[in-house]
């Protein structure tokens, strides 16, 4: 009987690490383009969540006619404002008679307190032109006041809303 020739099946230990190699390789090239992806992601949500809030507002206002607080100061949008304008409290809450559903998050956007915050794990804030000059000041100051009825805004990677080059804002 013939012998069979001796086939080679699978990879050698060599072709193996140089195969190991090359993915690590490609990974390590692909990984900045990847964070980059990544980071303009959140960036991206961050600032669609703040236009998103100045609407939401706006549809208050205009059902109300008033904004919660009198003062133009930091509003934060944590988990009893959230429940308020998703028309979500047993007893009524002054602030929205009517009940009316404002604001519908994704449940992924708030947190375990029901805080509605940014990719960054950060609460959103708004203020209101409560002296109804058309203009509000925004956060990290500046010559420049936003010339808005509402704005709303994330402070960024870094957390801080005074490091303005980092903001995601709605204006
Ligand atoms: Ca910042």
């Amino acid at each position: 009987m013939k012998k069979k020739p001796e086939t080679k099946n699978g990879f050698t230990l060599i072709e193996l690490l140089v195969v190991i190699g090359i993915l690590a390789i490609l990974a390590a090239l692909l990984m900045p383009a990847i964070n980059t992806m990544i980071k303009k992601g959140e960036q991206a949500q961050a600032q669609a969540d703040a236009k998103l809030l100045a609407s939401v507002w706006m549809k208050y206002f205009n059902e109300y006619g008033i904004w919660p607080v009198q003062n133009e100061l930091d509003y934060a949008m944590n988990g009893e404002v959230v429940l308020m304008l998703r028309a979500y409290f047993k007893t009524s809450d002054p602030r929205n008679p009517k009940r009316i559903v404002f604001f519908e998050p994704d449940e992924s956007a708030l947190n375990s307190a029901n805080d509605f915050v940014d990719p960054w794990g950060n609460v959103y804030k708004v203020r209101f032109d409560a002296t109804r000059d058309g203009r509000i000041v925004p956060p990290g100051g500046g010559i420049d006041a936003v010339l808005a009825p509402v704005i709303a805004w994330s402070s960024g990677p870094d957390g801080q809303d005074a490091t303005t080059n980092d903001n995601l804002t709605s204006w």
